[in-house]
């Protein structure tokens, strides 16, 4: 790059390696229970937990993003793969609920003199961890 003031967005994809075991029968359970209006055993669910709980990515939570975990957990193929996704760190994640999931992916970065400076947040979908 050029040196100078440049600003972009910045996307991060990174897929999850089913080695790692982060997503266990155990987060398809507390999946499960977010989809029928339960809090998770730990207690209510943070935004980032309802972002982890929709695998499927389709802006709710329910019992299919459970069994597509679970599917994901014990090595079947499934149709939505974990993988990671990275959120601004000042996104405003307050409106997100179990009926409605959403956010939005990517940063928003500026380069000064070839050095990017950014804080991201990374959310392994399927993976639902107490805060
Ligand atoms: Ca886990
Ligand atoms: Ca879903």
């Amino acid at each position: 790059m050029p040196s100078g003031s440049f600003t972009g967005e910045l996307d991060i994809v990174k897929t999850y390696s089913t080695a790692s075991s982060e997503i266990t029968a155990l987060d398809a359970l507390q999946v499960l229970r977010i989809s029928v209006g339960l809090d998770p055993t730990w207690g209510p669910a943070a935004p980032e937990n309802l972002i982890a709980a929709d695998i499927t990515q389709d802006g709710t939570v329910t019992a299919y993003d459970a069994l597509v975990i679970l599917q994901v957990a014990v090595g079947l193929p499934s149709a939505h793969g974990a993988e990671w996704v990275f959120l601004d760190d000042d996104a405003d994640l307050s409106g997100i609920t179990s009926a409605n999931v959403n956010y939005e992916t990517g940063v928003d970065i500026t380069a000064l003199d070839n050095v990017i400076t950014t804080d991201m947040t990374s959310i392994l979908l399927g993976n639902l961890e107490p805060d």
